[in-house]
């Protein structure tokens, strides 16, 4: 009961921080921001919005103009279980990969997380 307006406060708190030092996104030509958003439309994340590794991730995407889809697993009961019982546990954030043949990767760790999206999208 007295955790949701503590959430809530603090969930303010790390997306105004997270809008205040976001890099903004890089600019890429129609054709490339094409190519990018067909490579990232089987990837969507799992995420609390007041998480702060989900908001250094976040970042990451936002700079490099990733546009992919956010899952809030806190609000959304579906996400939520989706997350616990597929992915293995109810943790954020977390990647969901789908590849052209259909296989599914679950990716843990903020960490890794980013390490893959700079591997697979470099920027500078
Ligand atoms: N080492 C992890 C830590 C992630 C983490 O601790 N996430 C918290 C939210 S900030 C979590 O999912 N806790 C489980 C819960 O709240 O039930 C990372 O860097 O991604």
């Amino acid at each position: 009961m007295m955790l949701e307006p503590l959430r809530w406060i603090v969930g303010r708190g790390v997306l105004g921080w997270e809008i205040l030092t976001r890099n903004k996104p890089v600019e890429r030509s129609v054709e490339e921001q094409a190519i990018v958003d067909a490579a990232t439309s089987g990837i969507c994340m799992y995420e609390f919005r007041a998480c702060p590794f989900c908001m250094i991730v976040r970042k990451v995407i936002y700079h490099k103009n990733l546009n992919i889809e956010l899952r809030d697993a806190r609000r959304n009961k579906t996400w939520g279980e989706e997350l616990r019982r597929q992915g293995g546990k109810y943790q954020t954030p977390c990647l969901k990969i789908t590849d052209a043949d259909s296989n599914v990767q679950w990716m843990y760790e903020s960490k890794d997380i980013i390490a893959y999206l700079d591997q697979r999208f470099p920027t500078e």
